[in-house]
């Protein structure tokens, strides 16, 4: 008896010493959700009367009066070359599946008709806005229905940014870089954030978007609301109940008040979490520094190899990639935008079947040379660094049967390979097949649950 319990023991400490190699449960993603987190990928537009002076979306912030910014800026905004379908049709071919652009950024310019009464030029007669308040508008062009209409036409979904703090606006006043804007008095605060949740309506019942990305939010307070903290944790609650009551299935980001857990996603800005989020969760990222367009932004792009390496990093953690682009005033892309989209289109036209509907990366730890992500009974093995000796080392999941070992971008041809423990060596081509990724996949008849 003695002997056969201490065996028994034996064998438990064993099993619990035992390395942990089954598949990752990720959190529940709600029904809502489920074509963004299947879609992986989508574009951001940073695009307002900034756009002309290639200084970004801060350009105002410190520099100029409303009345100035208004008059010199915002009035002469004249993108005549905005071309929707072109924007829309590099997105697509980028393998992007949606589209969030910036509706209102801090500067507070309304890029699309509103009627708000309070949303006014400097001297309260002029709405401002692209249609009350420029020339180009005023003809009835509305670049945000262009591009929802060419995204419907395309099949991307169409998403809105919206700033909940307004530089421009007669409640509130621009206030440094740790709180952003001051309200004037607590009857303005009270009469601003009913102005706001009237324009959201608006723009909930012209474009009906999918997804509503706040910005602008940053206090990350819990207090009661004064003057300077005049946005606070429950303001975003309100808000984010109010906007599920205007669509019930619209997606919002979580800067409604950020860092309070509310919202349907995360969002981390220019970074990549160094392990998959608790929740459902999206990097926004620049291609070159800069959101709104910049002249030295232009000079700057990042090499396509980190944009899709960071891309497939993103997946290979459950993530989704933002990325974003900063036309120029007259509305064009610049070059640096458009090879990106082009380069990783190129790339996604072979190894989409990797990232569309993929989940983390099954073994937690990242291996050497790259990145996993996994969907059904397939690991993708995202090859960054191709080895030299012919072998790919990648690991096995634990009592799964290997169906089959190939390259995604040679479906046809199968490689050879052999398991000792949880390694399978892959006997690969000398060259890469990619010099961005290459990607290996490890096809399972089984995986145990
Ligand atoms: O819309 C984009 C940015 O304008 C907005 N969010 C993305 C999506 C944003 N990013 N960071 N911030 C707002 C917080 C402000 C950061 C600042 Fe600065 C750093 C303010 C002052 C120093 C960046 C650099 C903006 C002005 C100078």
């Amino acid at each position: 008896m003695k002997k056969i319990c201490s065996v028994i023991l034996a064998l438990v400490l064993l099993i619990s010493l035992l390395p942990l190699r089954s598949v990752s449960a990720a959190y529940a993603i709600p029904e809502n959700m489920q074509w963004w987190s299947e879609a992986r990928f989508g574009m951001f537009i940073h695009f307002g009367s900034y756009a002309q002076l290639g200084y970004g979306e801060w350009a105002m912030a410190g520099k100029y009066s409303k009345e100035d910014w208004q008059i010199k800026v915002s009035s002469i905004f004249n993108p005549t070359n905005f071309d929707a379908k072109t924007i829309v049709d590099y997105a697509k071919k980028a393998g992007m599946k949606y589209l969030v652009i910036t509706a209102k950024h801090h500067e507070g310019f309304s890029m699309w008709d509103t009627q708000v009464a309070s949303f006014k030029d400097y001297t309260g007669t002029k709405t401002y806005s692209l249609q009350g308040f420029t020339a180009f508008g005023s003809t009835g062009r509305d670049v945000l229905m262009e591009l929802k209409n060419a995204c419907d036409e395309a099949g991307l979904k169409f998403g809105l940014y919206y700033s909940i703090i307004d530089w421009n606006h007669s409640s509130q006043e621009y206030y440094g870089t740790t709180n952003f804007t001051k309200m004037f008095s607590m009857e303005a605060r009270e009469a601003y954030i009913k102005d706001m949740k009237k324009q959201l309506k608006e723009l909930v019942t012209l474009y009906d978007p999918a997804i509503m990305w706040f910005d602008g939010d940053w206090l990350e307070y819990d207090g009661a609301p004064t003057l300077v903290k005049w946005w606070a944790k429950k303001d975003g609650q309100a808000l984010y109940k109010y906007m599920k009551t205007l669509s019930p299935n619209i997606i919002v980001n979580e800067r409604v008040s950020r860092n309070f857990g509310i919202g349907d996603y995360e969002c981390p800005e220019q970074k990549i979490p160094a392990a998959p989020l608790k929740r459902p969760w999206e990097t926004n990222m620049t291609m070159n520094g800069s959101w709104g367009y910049t002249t030295w932004g232009e000079k700057n792009y990042k090499k396509l190899k980190t944009e899709i390496q960071d891309f497939v990093t993103v997946v290979s953690r459950e993530g989704n990639f933002l990325l974003n682009i900063g036309p120029k005033g007259d509305g064009t892309m610049d070059t640096g935008a458009k090879d990106t989209l082009v380069g990783i289109g190129k790339w996604m036209d072979i190894y989409s079947n990797s990232i569309y509907g993929s989940n983390r990366n099954p073994f937690g730890k990242d291996p050497v040379w790259g990145r996993y992500t996994q969907k059904d009974k397939k690991v993708y093995a995202h090859v960054f660094t191709w080895p030299t000796t012919g072998k790919l080392e990648a690991t096995a999941i634990a009592k799964g049967k290997i169906k089959r070992i190939y390259l995604l971008n040679d479906s046809e041809k199968t490689l050879k390979y052999s398991v000792s423990k949880d390694i399978i060596k892959i006997t690969v081509p000398k060259n890469a097949p990619d010099e961005n990724d290459s990607v290996v996949v490890i096809e399972y008849s089984s995986i145990p649950k």
